[in-house]
């Protein structure tokens, strides 16, 4: 069955590699009825929500993120978007006002959804074209993992879902995943029959998760993927699901969270979540966009926030790619960097990923430049185990510590990228870092400690295990060697099988 539907799509694109399904969606729209808000500390929804009902009379909860007192509404039957963003900007500056901030709910799409691109699928020749794919040569992937497989570090991957039983995947993918959009554990990457885009094609965007996160792990094969589903089967989700997964996977001990999707609207619930995660040293990275744009009405988010790292694409010469948006404000500029995410269909200038049902295909997109950038990042973590295990800084502390997001993209990130502005005459001051460079990123060291070496000193003996017992149930510990969010009878396992080495 599914097979068949794959061919199917085959159809539909041809020979082109980017086929047009839709008329492009440059504007993300408001989703009807929907707001997000934020209360203050203490205050409970059922008094929030007697305070608005002369204006939003009616008002129902329909999710919440009940740890961080933010929740999903439904408003009055007619409400406008732009109404309701002024309507709670007021109250949120009202003296003593209950609400730390509300907003209009957004639709937010995969990048490749927003042009209507669909992959292409020859299952028979891809398996051994996705481990020799150019961006391995570009970004230097074989020399950096020579010091670094990302071991001991997870990326989540905020998207379609992810199928867990690909080959490619071993088992790298957790089972600890939630999806945002159902409500549910159930992550599978799978066709569900929906065309949320009503462009009379359902389930178009399939594969884009599993897709992406093949990138994650062919960069760094030990990492981990959490996979967390925001978009449905059509690539289509909002700024609450994409929202609520952020949160998610911040508690879920990930090292990096990768984003191949946005929203034209800036969200708050994007906000503070990128702030939290820098607070506790998680990296967001973030496509930044399909519309072959440097206008600002054309900006996505997350990956415009300067709290994100943003990830342009280029092809095999480094020349931007024809479809991708790059630049940005000058506060996002600095966190801005290029990954190839182009293909021409020549097996030495294409992107290769795994499918669903044990499939290859090929694709393009930021979407896909964005995972080979998280799975640097993770190779970096891999290296650092104790960056996984710090303790959140405080945003209050009037000291204003140096958080690792900074060290990472102010001191490590310029070094390892290539300028590329001769390649693409006139984008230059627009092109952020340059293209990324895993092999000189990487190749400063030092190398990641061996398998069950909590402690880094180059033996696991029993000063390893006495940290492990110490941090038994913990979360956020270095002794977390399996990268599953805790410690556990799996990591003991882990580390006797190696102990002595
Ligand atoms: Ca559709
Ligand atoms: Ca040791
Ligand atoms: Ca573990």
């Amino acid at each position: 069955m599914k097979i068949a539907r794959l061919v199917k799509t085959i159809c539909i694109c041809g020979p082109a590699l980017l086929a047009p399904l839709a008329a492009a969606q440059v504007t993300d729209p408001p989703v009807v009825r929907d707001a997000i808000v934020r209360l203050r500390n203490g205050v409970n929804i059922n008094d929030f929500l007697a305070s608005i009902s002369s204006t939003y009379p009616g008002t129902t909860v329909v999710d919440d993120i009940a740890s961080r007192n933010i929740y999903r509404l439904s408003l009055t039957e007619g409400a406008d978007p732009v109404q309701v963003d002024q309507f709670f900007a007021n109250l949120a500056n009202q003296p003593n006002s209950m609400l730390r901030w509300g907003e209009a709910g957004y639709e937010a799409r995969t990048a490749e959804s927003r042009t209507g691109s669909v992959y292409v699928s020859r299952p028979a020749s891809y398996a051994a074209q996705f481990e020799t794919q150019y961006p391995t040569i570009t970004l230097g992937v074989t020399q950096a993992q020579q010091l670094s497989t990302g071991r001991g570090v997870a990326v989540a991957i905020l998207d379609t879902g992810v199928d867990a039983s690909h080959p490619a995947f071993g088992a790298a993918v957790r089972n600890d995943g939630f999806n945002t959009i159902l409500n549910n554990t159930d992550t599978r990457d799978i066709a569900r029959g929906v065309d949320s885009n009503g462009n009379s094609t359902a389930d178009e965007m399939v594969g884009h998760g599993t897709f992406v996160a093949g990138l994650v792990t062919l960069v760094a094969p030990e990492t981990r993927i959490l996979p967390v589903t925001v978009l449905d089967s059509d690539g289509v989700g909002t700024t609450w699901s994409i929202g609520k997964g952020l949160f998610y996977a911040i508690d879920r001990d990930v090292e990096v969270i990768n984003l191949s999707l946005g929203s034209t609207y800036k969200a708050q619930i994007f906000e503070d979540a990128a702030n939290e995660a820098e607070a506790r040293g998680i990296m967001i990275v973030a496509a930044v966009g399909n519309s072959a744009s440097t206008s600002p009405a054309r900006y996505e988010y997350p990956g415009q926030l300067k709290e994100t790292i943003g990830v342009y694409a280029v092809d095999r010469n480094d020349v931007l790619a024809t479809f991708t948006n790059y630049g940005g404000d000058s506060r996002s500029l600095e966190a801005l960097v290029g990954a190839p995410g182009a293909s021409t269909g020549d097996p030495n200038a294409t992107i290769y990923g795994p499918l669903p049902g044990g499939m290859y295909g090929e694709w393009e997109g930021t979407s896909l430049s964005t995972p080979l950038m998280s799975g640097g990042l993770a190779l970096l973590y891999a290296q650092h185990p104790v960056w996984g295990s710090l303790p959140p800084i405080d945003p209050n502390d009037p000291s204003d510590p140096t958080t690792l997001f900074e060290t990472i993209l102010g001191t490590m990130l310029p070094p390892a990228s290539v300028n590329i502005s001769a390649q693409n005459p006139g984008a230059g001051s627009l092109l952020g870092l340059g293209r990324i460079d895993l092999e000189a990123l990487i190749s400063v060291g030092p190398p990641q400690p061996a398998p069950g070496d909590i402690n880094g000193d180059g033996v696991v003996d029993l000063s390893d295990l006495a940290q492990l017992l110490a941090d038994f149930a913990s979360t956020r510990s270095t002794a977390d060697l399996t990268a599953d969010g805790i410690v556990d009878l799996s990591d003991l396992a882990y580390l006797l099988a190696h102990f002595g080495h």
